[in-house]
């Protein structure tokens, strides 16, 4: 994400007295079928259409985040400002921190958004401190929790925002001064008591400077050990407070650091193990994150539920011509067709969802296209899940690998995955394989066919 809050960058045009949100002039969002081409409306999502047991909308738990959409305001390294979102003019203002709640709810609501994700920082107004962040935080955390019930809507995760201040720049819970950790500490228990309050499904820690820069200054096992430390003490508040929801782990090769410590699915799964949290702490996978370390989504998807750590997914994508994260909304159906084919045979989500890690282009200043963005964002979710049921119910990829692999359930073979059979006994009887096709060109035909 773009740094949430840099307020040197942002320069509006001051309006004093909100009265209205923003979207007042938006009608909720409906669907309308597949022939439709009307801009604000969904061609695929149709919310409580039940399809393989669920509606669209428990299968997919779409979330918006708070942090892209609301909180920025279009600047980037080179420019100012663009948006239009007047609660940003003084981002201190506690009132003015209640106006971006009452237009982000109305968004939600108008979109038909089942969940949202915030951090800490993005809810409450700006503090440069820690403890004025925790008051601001306390302060408004009863009006977002009222905002919640009257519209009913959840949180799908609460997070901290360990990375913008100036205090992290060398890391929250890895920095080389035990106050620097002190203060993370500070700011992850309050928000996870009111993720807590606010019944979140998940709380996420994305490693934000957990990383380095270069390893002249670098102690890499020292940095590991205090970020074990500082989340088994995560994991021992979760449990005094009784917070039932799902902690998370976000991977990320590297941005803002060079390299972070979470780097990929793999990476996290050996730390997580070394220092025997793989009980307690799943992944929040996010598909710019996953292209961004030399690997497709789809890969780091198989490979979380591979190693029993699939959570949740941060959607968005990055775009193929450079190498950041650049967080634009999703739009490759054929990609998100195979996505949602794994999280349907692992059986669903179970806490997680699609969070719209996503934020639109810094030209698109109209109003409509944070709607535009988010619709159609959810409308290729919408249509890899119908064309991931089809395969699913039609069976002919899961046919081939089954026949591919059945082998393995057969006697002899089932025996050496059972560790029944030695080295000297499997040399004992050896026979030349039959060379088989792999058939990767007639299952990308049938793909292409299915999505
Ligand atoms: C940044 C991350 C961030 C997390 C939440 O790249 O994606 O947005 O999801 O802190
Ligand atoms: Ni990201
Ligand atoms: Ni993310």
């Amino acid at each position: 994400m773009e740094k949430a809050l840099s307020k040197h960058k942002r320069i509006q045009p001051k309006i004093i007295v909100m009265s209205k949100n923003i979207f007042d002039h938006i009608q909720p969002i409906k669907f309308l079928g597949r022939e439709n081409n009307q801009p604000l409306a969904f061609n695929w999502y149709d919310a409580n259409k039940v399809i393989h047991g669920k509606t669209m909308r428990d299968h997919l738990r779409f979330a918006v985040c708070y942090w892209h959409s609301f909180n920025w305001s279009g600047n980037d390294i080179f420019g100012e400002g663009a948006l239009n979102r007047p609660w940003l003019n003084d981002p201190k203002s506690h009132d003015y921190a209640l106006q971006k709640l009452e237009s982000a709810f109305s968004f939600f609501e108008k979109l038909g958004a089942p969940f949202f994700c915030f951090h800490d920082v993005d809810i409450a107004a700006y503090s440069h401190t820690v403890k004025e962040l925790a008051e601001n935080l306390k302060k408004i955390s009863d009006s977002v929790a009222k905002k919640m019930e009257e519209n009913r809507i959840g949180l799908l995760w609460g997070t901290a925002n360990l990375f913008s201040h100036p205090r992290y720049m060398a890391g929250a819970a890895t920095n080389p001064d035990p106050e620097v950790f002190k203060c993370a500490a500070f700011q992850v228990k309050n928000m996870l008591e009111v993720t807590h309050q606010l019944q979140g499904e998940n709380y996420v820690l994305w490693g934000g400077r957990e990383g380095y820069d270069t390893l002249l200054n670098t102690n890499l096992k020292q940095e590991l050990n205090q970020y074990a430390r500082f989340l088994s003490l995560v994991i021992e508040h979760k449990e005094k407070i009784g917070f039932k929801g799902q902690l998370l782990l976000e991977p990320k090769p590297h941005e803002p650091t060079k390299h972070q410590y979470d780097r990929d699915v793999a990476t996290v799964v050996a730390f997580l193990e070394k220092y025997d949290l793989q009980d307690d702490i799943k992944l929040n996978i996010e598909a710019n994150h996953a292209t961004m370390a030399g690997l497709s989504f789809e890969h780091e998807i198989a490979n979380a539920f591979a190693f029993d750590v699939f959570g949740s997914i941060d959607i968005n994508r990055g775009d193929p011509q450079n190498g950041w994260d650049t967080d634009q909304f999703n739009n490759d159906h054929q990609e998100m067709t195979m996505v949602l084919k794994h999280i349907l045979l692992n059986g669903g989500f179970k806490n997680g969802g699609f969070n719209f890690d996503a934020k639109l282009r810094r030209q698109s200043v109209d109003i409509d296209d944070l709607f535009i963005g988010h619709i159609g964002g959810i409308d290729i979710l919408a249509r890899a899940l119908i064309n991931a049921i089809k395969m699913i119910e039609e069976n002919f990829i899961e046919n081939f690998k089954h026949n591919r692999y059945k082998k393995w359930s057969q006697d002899e073979a089932s025996k050496i995955l059972a560790g029944e059979i030695t080295l000297e006994e499997i040399s004992k009887n050896i026979s030349e394989p039959e060379i088989k096709s792999g058939k990767q060109e007639l299952l990308e035909k049938y793909l292409n066919n299915c999505s």
